[in-house]
């Protein structure tokens, strides 16, 4: 579905930058599907608010129809961090003991568990959710069931959904409608600015509807009667921020613009810099982490022929293959069990050190990590 109309305001678009068209990266296939349909890869900017997204967007219904993705257990020391983060700040703030917390797309409910274990009672909504809590999607009729099940709730967390929901303008009516009036709303989402400042174009996927600034952002919020309270800079996934906010005024952030050539080119280079050192190792590669980047990566990179087979410690994307490729994701253990020399393309750069420091002894091609090492 084209998309001409701002997600946040209505607005007028215009396209600003285009990737290689990729399938869906979190649809894993039972088969290797080589040919498998392809969806455009494009960002527009709004005349309007200035906010970016994708111009084609795939409906959730399609996108999240056998999800596969699972918030890692690698990720619960630093939701466990936030929970206490955020019981410092709301919990003790209210003055009330057990605020209710209502968590939009809790996938397995790490953080719902985290949240309950520093004396919140907190409950997620999520289509995947199982055990973890209600598997529907949030809404603004689904926040009246909530309303409905558990009154109004003094704090809603949202951690890497905004980019993700179809109807982000019915998100926010729906929150109007859950959150009490003195509540906060505490949300993670990437960081479009850091996004181009690393040249990290692989969180580019079809998954990620939105590309997030603080200028539209707190236009949205205005129109709902909201106000962004705080942002926080976070090192996550190539970095993210941590916005708080509630009824009442915004305060105004400075950011920088985007010079959308020059992000072209930085990933032109990349590409350039990445196949040289895979070309140059001359051995078998193998992909580490079957991430949704990765599905951006290697199409993009045109790397579909060049890597023998992906490695990832998820079982329910054991046995399946990388989206639109014959690459087939295999248990880690494969690593250490196969004799061959090889080089690992670690399509989890997120989790460099925590991987590497498990294979001390394999050799590592790490996207974007000439910058890192740069500002090192
Ligand atoms: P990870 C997902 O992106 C999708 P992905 C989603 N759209 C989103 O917004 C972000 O997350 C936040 C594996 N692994 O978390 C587990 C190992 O095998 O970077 C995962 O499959 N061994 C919701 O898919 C993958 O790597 C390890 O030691 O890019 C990491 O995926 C570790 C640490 C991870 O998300
Ligand atoms: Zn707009």
């Amino acid at each position: 579905m084209i998309v001409d109309r701002c997600r946040m305001c209505l607005g007028g678009v215009d396209k600003v930058f285009s990737l290689t068209p990729t399938p869906i990266a979190n649809g894993f296939t039972k088969q290797p599907e080589p040919y498998a349909v392809r969806f455009p890869l494009d960002l527009t900017r709004c005349r309007g608010c200035g906010h970016i997204q994708l111009g084609y967007a795939v409906p959730g219904s399609v996108l999240f129809k056998d999800y596969k993705y699972r918030t890692p257990e690698a990720e619960r020391k630093r939701l466990a961090e936030q929970a206490i983060h955020l019981s410092v700040k709301y919990k003790h703030a209210l003055g009330i003991d057990k605020v209710k917390v209502v968590e939009i797309g809790g996938n397995n409910g790490i953080f719902t568990d985290e949240l309950n274990k520093v004396g919140f009672w907190s409950v997620c909504i999520d289509p995947a959710a199982q055990e973890s809590g209600l598997p529907k999607w949030f809404t603004s009729k689904t926040a009246l069931t909530l309303r409905d099940l558990f009154g109004r709730v003094k704090l809603i967390v949202a951690n890497n959904v905004f980019s993700h929901v179809d109807d982000l303008r019915n998100v926010m009516l729906g929150i109007d409608r859950l959150l009490d009036d003195d509540g906060a709303v505490v949300f993670e989402v990437q960081y479009l600015p850091d996004l181009v400042a690393g040249g990290r174009f692989d969180m580019i996927y079809h998954e990620h509807k939105d590309y997030h600034t603080l200028k539209p952002w707190g236009r949205l919020l205005r129109k709902y009667g909201f106000g962004i309270t705080e942002v926080e800079y976070l090192d996550v996934h190539g970095g993210s921020i941590r916005v708080h906010f509630r009824r009442g005024p915004s305060i105004d952030h400075d950011e920088p613009s985007v010079n959308w050539q020059a992000f072209a080119q930085r990933v032109e280079d990349e590409k350039n810099r990445v196949k040289a050192l895979l070309d140059a190792s001359g051995e078998q590669i193998v992909a580490y982490g079957a991430t949704a980047k990765a599905c951006t990566l290697i199409h993009h990179f045109g790397l579909q022929k060049r890597i023998a087979y992906c490695v990832d410690y998820t079982p329910e994307k054991q046995g399946l293959y990388i989206p639109g490729t014959a690459i087939k994701i295999l248990p880690v253990e494969t690593l250490t069990q196969s004799k061959s020399s090889k080089v690992i393309f670690l399509t989890a750069w997120n989790y460099a050190s925590e991987i590497r420091a498990k294979h001390r002894d394999l050799e590592f091609v790490v996207p974007f990590e000439k910058e890192e090492r740069l500002a090192a």
